[in-house]
């Protein structure tokens, strides 16, 4: 067997962000880059010898020469076997998957997830855990560490392994198994909900459609909503993923699948609708002439989830992001079970969801999922509401408008003002944290400020700790602030102002979003003097 071992030398800001490494696609493509970061990867864990990967990605350009290169370096580093899916194609929530049920040590994702594709566009890798779930900040800085000091990679000078048919190959001593992406996946959904159920729904003659976005869900989504579940032909749409995702963003919200959303709120509306994001952890839910905040699906999923046979037996606890709306706390209070707040991205769900503390987690980024895996996962939450559609039998409006009612509204909106010059973002976030301290009792606006801080989590698991995950202004009426800077972004920096406002039983729950949040997004604006720090008037996406 010759193994070559490459000298190297390291490149500058190999810092997985909140979702693993997330660049140019040109950046990735450099000769040694991604070399670097996988061999810093497998000497960071110790050592790959003897162990087991999972292997895929979201179809993005790069993909299949990333995987390639990957695997030539799994086997001159000692792993045992590398099961990788047929194409080179595994979703997110399908990878965790395998990693738990193939008792694999971890998993390499390569996506920029929400990012666009292309040569000119976005690339990513992402390392998940032995428990399928995305690396806790101790590895990732440990990978970063490494990246810093890399001298030499190691390679096979091997041609490129056929991974367009299933069965078992040999790459010098390592196997490498391709398998079917979606089969597991599929039969891990089939045993969480009651597709009769939903098969029943849809022979009762209810409309859906799911938009894949041109990106990995579409194969998922065939199998699962159209085969197995019966849902008309057609139901799925851009269902082939696309280097390129057909030159768009597959990010599933109001701007980037504004098609659906237009759809939905037009005369020609399904009952139901839904699209997922490159990778295939993200949803985006709509019922005929609404659209459902991903804050409020979590708490509605949450107070529904028994409905569905995996859960019927109820949820020892529910987790949000910090920027997430707090609709799901008052769902967890009327069911007296435990409730986290932890800072933006997956990886901090892991532990709860370890230890059985929490059942369901969520973010307001259209992420949701539950303990069936360790990632979240846009399917499942479209076959949750599936489920729930079909065991209430009531529109998503109707659904909604009787959650208001028990628990309140909050209101919620997100602004992103992206590709902002890094030094300006900084200071603007550096000036409200010399802030923080003098805010509470200054009336700001309309809204008198009640505590402010940058929020710091303590993992109650592990001990372990992570400050500075974000700027929270609460105010008196319950509304809230929060400001941070994007971890994902691959271009200057990306702002988000996370909105909130709260409105109780017997207050309007029917009005325009942003009207509601007026109030909320004047206070911002006064607090952190956004356009003149982003020299923007107003933001580019809102969502
Ligand atoms: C964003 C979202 C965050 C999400 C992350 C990865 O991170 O805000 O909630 O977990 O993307 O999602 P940031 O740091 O840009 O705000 V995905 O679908 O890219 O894996
Ligand atoms: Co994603």
């Amino acid at each position: 067997l010759d193994i070559r071992t490459v000298p190297t030398r390291p490149f500058e800001g190999q810092k997985p962000g909140t979702s693993g490494l997330r660049k140019k696609t040109r950046v990735f493509m450099q000769p040694g880059y991604l070399e670097n970061f996988t061999q810093s990867l497998f000497d960071a864990i110790g050592g790959i010898a003897g162990k087991v990967l999972v292997l895929g990605g979201d179809g993005r350009f790069f993909n299949d020469r990333a995987i390639q290169v990957i695997m030539r370096m799994a086997a001159a580093n000692g792993a045992a076997r590398v099961i990788v899916g047929q194409g080179g194609i595994l979703s997110t929530p399908a990878a965790s998957n395998l990693i738990r049920i193939r008792r694999a040590d971890g998993g390499i994702v390569l996506s920029a997830s929400h990012n666009p594709g292309g040569e000119d566009e976005d690339f990513g890798m992402k390392f998940n855990g032995p428990n399928g779930g995305p690396a806790p900040e101790s590895v990732t800085d440990a990978i970063f560490a490494r990246t810093g000091e890399i001298a030499e990679y190691r390679t096979l000078d091997t041609p490129d392994v056929d991974l367009s048919a299933l069965g078992e190959r040999q790459l010098g001593g390592m196997a490498v198994e391709v398998i079917d992406p979606v089969a597991d996946y599929s039969a891990l959904m089939e045993r969480l909900f009651d597709f009769g159920a939903i098969r029943s729904l849809f022979a009762s003659g209810f409309s859906m459609r799911f938009d894949a976005m041109h990106a990995v869900t579409g194969p998922y989504a065939r199998e699962i909503i159209e085969r197995r579940l019966g849902a008309a032909p057609g139901t799925v749409v851009n269902a082939v993923p696309q280097p390129d995702f057909g030159g768009g963003h597959p990010d599933p919200n109001p701007v980037w699948a504004k098609e659906l959303v237009d759809l939905m709120m037009g005369a020609d509306a399904s009952d139901f609708a839904a699209a997922s994001d490159g990778d295939g952890d993200r949803n985006m839910i709509l019922g005929r002439g609404i659209y459902v905040t991903p804050s409020d699906s979590l708490a509605v999923l949450a107070a529904n989830a028994h409905l569905a046979p995996a859960y019927a037996k109820g949820i020892s606890g529910i987790a949000r992001s910090m920027p997430t709306s707090r609709a799901a706390d008052r769902v967890a209070e009327a069911l007296g079970i435990e409730m986290h707040e932890t800072p933006t991205g997956w990886k901090f769900f892991g532990n709860l969801l370890d230890a059985g503390r929490v059942t369901i987690c969520g973010e307001e980024s259209a992420g949701t999922g539950s303990d069936h895996v360790r990632e979240k996962d846009g399917l499942w939450a479209v076959l949750l509401w599936l489920n729930i559609l079909a065991v209430r039998r009531q529109s998503v409006a109707e659904i909604m408008r009787a959650h208001w009612a028990e628990y309140g509204r909050n209101y919620y909106s997100r602004h992103d003002y992206e590709a902002v010059a890094s030094d300006r973002a900084n200071a603007l976030v550096d000036r409200l944290r010399g802030m923080l301290d003098t805010l509470p009792g200054q009336t700001v606006g309309q809204l008198r400020v009640q505590a402010a801080d940058d929020f710091a989590y303590l993992d109650p698991v592990d001990g372990s700790t992570s400050a500075r995950q974000g700027i929270r202004v609460m105010f008196e009426d319950g509304s809230r602030v929060v400001l941070r800077l994007s971890g994902t972004g691959t271009e200057g920096a990306t702002l988000r102002v996370y909105l909130e406002r709260y409105a109780g039983a017997g207050q309007p729950h029917d009005l325009d979003p942003e009207t509601a949040l007026a109030p909320v997004i004047a206070a911002a604006e006064e607090l952190a003097l956004i356009r003149e720090h982003t020299g923007r008037d107003r933001p580019d996406v809102t969502t």
